[in-house]
């Protein structure tokens, strides 16, 4: 990478902690509505992996979805309005901080049923070899879905029909207050390719090179080969599950212990170490992100309601209008 490219993956890290910090605090004063996840601590693993994919990638996730969506370029406002409920969201306020999409940046949401994004990753990456297109779909999903029904049938088609799909397993180690050690059995999640004859690779998620070497490798697979690969980056979630979590479920020295592998501070670290940013510039960084995603606040609270008629828009999508303004791809 060049310097201004390594610096973006950088601005791009911050702008997700420092939205996100202020959606904390919106949703505080109650004026965001809903389930709200933050991504805070896993922003190398969005961050890192969308930075590899070309124009024709296609991404979709689960309801932590801040991260990813600013991560695909979507901007602060059109988000901060969409926690908001307000019509200039990104889902015209319909959809909140669990269904962010943007179809025109190839971003599929955003999806609140645990592992329910799986089998439709499978479908993008069908769609796209069907279609001859040199491109992968990237699929998003937590260690807590790991178990579920629908993620094994998603393999088992991406193997069988050799889809060119790349499973994350963003591995956080908690399924809201469930740890891992008491829901999955095997050594590894990513591990679960292997009944399906799939390639897997486990890393460490914190670490934004690593992360970006490693998706690398697994979407050369899918263009090249038309493979599908399961991924499993291991990472962790320095807030509680969503808004409203006391965390009983785990220790405060534990989660002290975990800052240390702070993803921001370890990248940050390795461009001061490689002289590619000074510590004025990445103050100046993190001011504009403060100010754009304190902007976003008033954007969102100055932005109108959806009007009542809206309530039946949207709800399903009418073929003939939707592939006349998109065309067949
Ligand atoms: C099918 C289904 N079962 C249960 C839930 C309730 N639920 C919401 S989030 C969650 C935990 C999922 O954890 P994980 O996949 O590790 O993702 P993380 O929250 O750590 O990002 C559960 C059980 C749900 N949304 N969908
Ligand atoms: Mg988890």
């Amino acid at each position: 990478m060049s310097a201004g490219e390594k610096i973006d993956l950088f601005t791009q890290m911050v702008r997700i902690r420092r939205f996100e910090e202020r959606c904390i605090r919106s949703y505080q004063q109650g004026k965001i509505g809903g389930f709200c996840h933050t991504y805070i601590g896993q922003e190398s693993v969005a961050v890192g992996s969308i930075s590899v994919l070309d124009k024709d990638d296609q991404i979709i996730t689960a309801y932590r979805d801040h991260g990813h969506a600013l991560a695909v370029g979507m901007t602060m406002n059109e988000c901060m309005a969409e926690l908001y409920g307000k019509f200039t969201g990104c889902s015209k306020g319909k959809g909140g901080s669990m269904h962010f999409f943007a179809p025109d940046k190839r971003f599929w949401g955003g999806h609140g049923i645990v592992g329910g994004q799986t089998p439709l990753g499978a479908g993008l990456a069908f769609a796209l070899k069907y279609l001859d297109k040199k491109a992968c779909s990237l699929t998003y999903l937590g260690d807590g879905a790991v178990n579920q029904g629908a993620f094994h049938e998603a393999l088992n088609l991406c193997a069988l029909w050799k889809l060119p799909a790349v499973y994350i397993i963003e591995n956080n180690y908690y399924s809201m207050g469930t740890s891992l050690l008491r829901s999955s059995a095997g050594e590894s999640l990513a591990g679960r390719g292997i009944g399906y004859d799939m390639e897997y690779e486990v890393a460490n998620g914190n670490d934004l090179y690593t992360v970006r070497e490693v998706t690398a490798r697994a979407v050369e697979r899918a263009k090249k080969e038309s493979l599908p690969t399961v991924l499993e980056f291991q990472t962790y979630r320095y807030r509680g599950h969503s808004m409203s979590d006391p965390e009983t479920y785990r220790t405060k020295d534990e989660v002290e212990e975990k800052k240390k592998f702070d993803p921001i501070a370890l990248y940050q670290q390795y461009l001061l170490d490689e002289g590619v940013l000074t510590e004025k510039q990445m103050e100046e960084i993190d001011e504009a992100a403060k100010k754009e995603a304190s902007d976003s606040v008033d954007f969102a609270e100055e932005s109108p309601f959806p009007p009542e008629e809206e309530l039946y828009t949207d709800v399903y999508v009418n073929d003939e209008i939707y592939l006349a303004k998109h065309g067949q791809a």
